[in-house]
């Protein structure tokens, strides 16, 4: 872009798909459709964007456009996870051979900034709120600087998010009332990016903007919704009886730690508020992997799981519980005993994923020093970081190994005469056993199609980079 213009300068913020990831494969099973969610960050990017940028949206994951078909932009801003990032530099050749400057931004540019830099035009590290409109000045004037820090954010500063510019085509609205995590697992991307520092948006701006989406379900994004010390669970009972005040008329589902069972006052309010369910880390079956994984608010002394998933639920609140498979503890039998251990908690559903190690987190840095990582011809290969590959080497587990506990993990968890028990189980606690039915059905019918990416994955793969072996 050269020069001033005073007409609408035209502004692409694209959402780059990974064909490998199975949340988004609608056309296999229909409740696949409630597992597409709206990319947060670009509509508040187009909240922080002045009035005389003509923006649109484009999310591939609900269908990959003809680009060339489409009026040429001024700029484009791109959005990626670390497993978007090989279709990210994609779109971002094609505006860049039309002479279009692109500029990055998110957790993979800010991770892995010298990777990205070498593929657009400007990259942006950190949160966009004191960067954008200088940003958007430079490229009015042609003067786009290689980086921008935006640090992070002062949450006064975060604007209402344009949810009227992705409409259609999704069962979920999507919002932030947080950012960051008092905690910091060793696997976890987000102390890393947003911080330790838990830092909450205004009450007022949340209940605006809630009021703004126009789905009834919505995602609540944050990583820790109620966060840990008394202020902040205190905070969060403000936030639901403001909610709940405002008669919004919204379902929602969002993230906790396990401590949001420890409070019936918070668990009443989140319910009113319109609380329907709620993701939990369980992330391993015993103490030495909890350790292992820095999850420390899981290792409470005398914490009874299964009792905490019972008072969440009592408030028909589904639980759906996080697991995660390779940590060096595991041994084989691991799958078979998550599933088992995921039974006997009560969760409504199980989420197994492979230790991954994600550039940024301590766990990349250890695993980079023991050179454990183990698929790393980079950037071909970020598109398996989607915590469904086992794409590092695994103390006890060989790749074959690891896969084989994964299916047996879900196909315990996901067996007929379990779901049928879970069902009934909701069913007799007057819950939801319909939705019960219908996210177990869900997930079993995924299995396959797990089962056929794994295969996929260990022809191209095969076992040729286990540490079992090689140790
Ligand atoms: C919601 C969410 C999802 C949704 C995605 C919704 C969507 N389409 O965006 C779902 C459930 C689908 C999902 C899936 C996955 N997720 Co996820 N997800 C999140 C979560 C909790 C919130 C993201 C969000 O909306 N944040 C709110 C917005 C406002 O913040 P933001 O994205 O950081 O954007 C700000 C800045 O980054 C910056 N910015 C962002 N993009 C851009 C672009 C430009 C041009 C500019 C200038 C600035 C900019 O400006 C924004 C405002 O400050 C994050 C955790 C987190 N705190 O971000 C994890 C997170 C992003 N997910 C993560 C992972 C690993 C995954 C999965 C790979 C695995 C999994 N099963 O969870 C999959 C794969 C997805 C894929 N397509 O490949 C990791 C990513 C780590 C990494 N290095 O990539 C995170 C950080 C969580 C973690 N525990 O580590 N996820
Ligand atoms: S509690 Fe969750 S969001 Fe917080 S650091 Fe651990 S995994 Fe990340």
């Amino acid at each position: 872009m050269s020069g001033e213009r005073t007409a609408a300068i035209r502004l692409y913020l694209i959402n780059p798909c990974n064909p490998l990831v199975s949340l988004t494969r609608v056309k296999e099973s229909r409740w696949n459709r409630y597992r597409v969610w709206k990319p947060l960050s670009l509509m508040v990017l187009a909240g922080l964007t002045p009035a005389d940028w003509e923006i649109s949206i484009v999310d591939e994951n609900l269908g990959v456009p003809d680009y060339s078909a489409m009026p040429r932009p001024d700029l484009v801003g791109i959005t990626a996870f670390t497993s978007q990032a090989n279709r990210a530099y994609e779109v971002a050749a094609h505006f860049r051979a039309l002479g279009v400057p692109v500029v990055m931004g998110g957790i993979h540019a800010t991770m892995c900034f010298d990777e990205v830099a070498q593929r657009v035009d400007s990259v942006v590290t950190g949160e966009a709120e004191g960067i954008w409109s200088g940003l958007l000045e430079d490229a009015r004037h042609g003067s786009l600087k290689r980086r921008y820090d935006g640090g992070l954010a002062d949450m006064n500063a975060v604007p209402l998010a344009r949810h009227d510019l992705l409409v259609g085509g999704y069962a979920f609205g999507a919002i932030q009332t947080t950012r960051g995590c008092p905690l910091n697992c060793t696997f976890c991307s987000v102390t890393a990016f947003n911080g330790t520092q838990y830092r909450q948006r205004p009450i007022p701006d949340v209940v605006r903007e809630f009021r703004s989406i126009r789905e009834k379900l919505v995602l609540i994004v944050d990583d820790n919704l109620i966060g840990t010390r008394t202020e902040h669970i205190a905070r969060a009972k403000d936030l639901f009886r403001a909610m709940a005040q405002a008669n919004l008329r919204k379902e929602w589902i969002g993230q906790a730690t396990i401590n949001f069972a420890d409070d019936e006052e918070l668990l009443a309010l989140a319910a009113k508020a319109g609380c329907r369910g709620v993701f939990i880390g369980f992330e391993s079956p015993s103490p030495e992997g909890l350790a292992e994984l820095g999850k420390k608010s899981n290792l409470l002394k005398g914490r009874d799981f299964r009792a905490s998933v019972r008072r969440i639920q009592r408030h028909n609140i589904l639980v759906a519980g996080s697991f995660i498979i390779g940590l060096d503890v595991d041994e084989p039998g691991i799958g078979k005993r998550i599933a088992e251990v995921a039974g006997h908690y009560g969760v409504d559903n199980l989420n197994a994923l492979f230790l991954t190690p994600l550039p940024g987190t301590r766990l990349w840095d250890q695993m980079k020093l023991e050179s454990r990582v183990a698929l790393d011809t980079f950037p071909e290969d970020w598109k398996y970081y989607t915590l469904t590959f086992p794409v590092a080497r695994y103390k006890h587990l060989s790749t074959d190994g690891i896969i084989e506990e994964m299916i047996s993990c879900d196909r315990d968890f996901y067996s007929m005469p379990r779901i049928l028990r879970r069902v009934w189980s909701s069913f007799w606690h007057r819950r939801k056993p319909l939705i019960c039915l219908a996210g177990n059905l869900s997930c079993r019918r995924n299995l396959r199609l797990d089962c056929k990416a794994y295969a996929d994955f260990q022809r191209q793969h095969g076992n040729g980079h286990d540490w079992v072996k090689q140790s």
